[in-house]
């Protein structure tokens, strides 16, 4: 049960987090926008709240150890502990797969191309390499 509020958690600050919301309750109209959010089915909009669950922190980056805690955060919730051992290995082929010019992080413009003009310049931060260690 703990597992699916850690989800439940990480959900609801992805759904929260773009909209500006830092309270733990909703209004009528932002539970609207929650649900209508979650229950649609196009890729775009699926990719953006999986982004948003994965970049935790919401600097618009993931790094190495965001992917981790995706994983073992999808695991733990469908009980899958052999891909909780797994984690950091998984993690790590992930990132060498998606992370362009061995900067830590993947960038966003990889899932959203059109968002590259208006990101700010990408820098690795100390937050960055806090997770990675
Ligand atoms: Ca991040």
């Amino acid at each position: 049960m703990r597992e699916s509020k850690e989800f439940a958690n990480q959900l609801f600050n992805a759904l929260a987090r773009p909209r500006g919301i830092t309270s733990a309750s909703l209004l009528k109209d932002e539970l609207r926008e929650f649900w209508e959010q979650i229950t649609d089915e196009s890729f775009d909009v699926r990719l953006e709240t999986f982004f948003d669950m994965v970049d935790i922190d919401g600097d618009g980056q993931i790094t190495e150890g965001e992917v981790k805690e995706i994983i073992l955060l999808s695991a733990s919730a469908n009980k899958l502990s052999k891909i909780q051992n797994y984690a950091k290995e998984y993690a790590t082929l992930i990132m060498e797969e998606l992370e362009a010019e061995n900067l830590g992080y993947i960038q966003v413009y990889i899932f959203f191309p059109t968002t590259a003009i208006e990101s700010p310049p990408l820098l690795v931060t100390p937050r960055s390499i806090e997770l990675l260690t």
